[in-house]
């Protein structure tokens, strides 16, 4: 069989998998997630300089809901908690994320960031820019205004086998 056609066969079963996992309701964020702000969609905070507030990110939230606010211009600081841990299917990482292993090369460019590690922790404006944070501390200076949401950098089809949650104070440094 043709390697390209092969691949595809692949991408076909992978997705049929991720298919059938969904039908049974695996794709919330039912397992290893008590946070209840990662699916908020209430008003947005803006914070002032100085202030800082905790938000929760869960693994299989493509779009978790930080609740704030942030201008273009303005720079955010943040800091993640202990414990920095959680897991892509049987693999556990932190913040900080995993470099692809042999199966997962052809998926890179799939990712919501492509040249992040999988399950980096990364960030997003609506309509705006994505940035990663990694294991921080780590600061982004804005370069769009919007609301902010957190995500582990995955393949958005692959986010019904992610567990577990981690804790990062969000900071207004400017
Ligand atoms: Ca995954």
């Amino acid at each position: 069989m043709p390697p390209q056609k092969k691949q595809l066969l692949v991408r076909r079963l992978a997705l049929y998998i991720a298919a059938v996992f969904s039908s049974l309701g695996l794709n919330g964020c039912k397992t290893g997630c008590t946070a209840r702000q990662s699916n908020a969609s209430g008003p947005h905070q803006h914070l002032r300089v100085g202030e800082a507030i905790t938000s929760v990110v869960c693994a299989r939230r493509r779009y978790n809901d930080t609740l704030l606010f942030v201008r273009a211009g303005e720079t955010y600081r943040f800091v993640i908690h202990s414990p920095n841990s959680w897991k892509d299917w049987y693999h556990s990482t932190c913040a900080g994320g995993y470099p692809s292993m042999f199966l997962q090369k052809p998926w890179e460019s799939g990712r919501v960031i492509p040249t992040a590690n999988w399950f980096a922790l990364c960030g997003e404006i609506t309509l705006g820019e994505r940035f990663v944070i990694g294991n921080g501390p780590s600061q982004h200076p804005f370069q769009s205004s919007g609301s902010l949401f957190l995500f582990a950098n995955d393949h958005p089809w692959s986010y019904w086998n992610n567990f577990g949650q981690i804790s990062v104070s969000i900071v207004r440094m400017k």
